[in-house]
C-alpha cells in the first residue's frame, strides 16, 4: 500500500478532525463543510472575452401552486386633514336652563328695574313704570320710522300696551296722540306687533281701524286713549318702553 492516501480518505481524515478539535460538535455541524458541499457550488470564471451576456427573456409563470397572500402591509402616514363639512341643521330649542342661568336672568331683571329704570327716569322725568316695563318719552313729535329709531338708541320699543293699565299709562304720558308700535301694512288687515306677533289687547275707536285712503297701516293711541289707524309718514308723538 502506498504511503500516501488516497483524495477521499485524505478529504474524510481532514473533516473529522475539524468536527473532533471543536468541544460541541452539533453546534459545529451546522456550519461544518461537509453540510455546505450539499448546496449548489460556486459560480464559474468570466469566460473569455470577461463580459456577461445579454439579458434573458422574461420566463413564463411557474407550474406550482400559488402560495398563500401576505400580510397586511404597514399601516401608511397620517392623510392631509379633509375640507371642512356642511354646517349642521339648527338644533331644537333648549330647555330653559339650570338654576344659576334663572338666578342670572333674575338678577339681570333686578338691575334693569333698580339701575336702568331710574336713570331712564332721570333722563325722562314723565317715564311711568308698570310692572316690569318702563315707558318712557322725549315728547317730540316724529314719523314712525323716526320713533323705532329713537327707541333702539335705548335698547326699548315702540310703545305697545297690552292690557288698559298699560294703555292708561301711555296715554298719561304722551300730549296728544302717540304712535304705537304696531301695524297692519303685510297682514290684510290684522294688527301685529313689529314682530309680527298678533296683538291680543285692543282699545280701537268707534269706526276704526277705517285704513282711510288705503294708506293706514301705522296706530296712534288717541288723546281719549282709542286707537286709530293713521298713515306711517304722519308725526305722531314717540313714546317708547323697556322691559326689564
Ligand atoms: C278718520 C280716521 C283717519 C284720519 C281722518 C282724519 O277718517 O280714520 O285715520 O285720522 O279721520
Ligand atoms: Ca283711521
Amino acid at each position: 500500500m502506498s504511503l500516501f492516501p488516497s483524495l477521499p480518505l485524505l478529504l474524510l481524515i481532514v473533516v473529522t478532525a475539524s468536527c473532533i478539535e471543536t468541544e460541541n460538535c452539533e453546534n459545529v455541524q451546522k456550519t461544518c463543510p461537509v453540510i455546505a458541499c450539499g448546496s449548489s457550488g460556486i459560480n464559474g470564471l468570466p469566460g473569455k472575452d470577461r463580459h456577461d451576456g445579454a439579458k434573458g427573456e422574461k420566463g413564463e409563470p411557474g407550474q406550482g401552486l400559488r402560495g398563500f397572500q401576505g400580510p397586511p402591509g404597514k399601516v401608511g402616514p397620517q392623510g392631509m386633514p379633509g375640507p371642512p363639512g356642511l354646517p349642521g341643521q339648527v338644533g331644537q330649542k333648549g330647555d330653559p336652563g339650570d338654576d344659576l342661568g334663572k338666578e342670572f336672568t333674575s338678577a339681570r331683571s333686578r338691575l334693569k328695574c333698580h339701575l336702568y329704570f331710574p336713570i331712564l327716569g332721570l333722563i325722562f322725568p314723565s317715564g311711568k313704570k308698570v310692572g316690569e316695563k318702563f315707558y318712557f318719552t322725549n315728547g317730540e313729535k316724529m314719523t314712525f320710522d323716526e320713533v323705532k329709531t329713537l327707541c333702539a338708541q335705548f335698547q326699548a320699543s315702540v310703545a305697545i300696551p297690552t292690557n288698559a293699565e298699560e294703555n292708561k299709562a301711555i296715554q298719561d304720558i304722551a300730549s296728544g296722540g302717540a304712535f304705537l308700535g304696531i301695524t297692519n301694512e303685510e297682514t290684510d288687515g290684522q294688527s301685529v306687533d313689529l314682530t309680527g306677533k298678533r296683538v291680543t289687547y285692543q282699545n280701537w275707536h268707534d269706526g276704526e281701524p277705517n285704513n282711510a285712503g288705503s294708506e293706514e297701516h301705522c296706530v296712534t293711541l288717541l288723546v281719549d286713549g282709542t286707537w286709530n289707524d293713521i298713515t306711517c309718514s304722519a308725526s305722531f308723538v314717540a313714546v317708547c318702553k323697556y322691559s326689564a
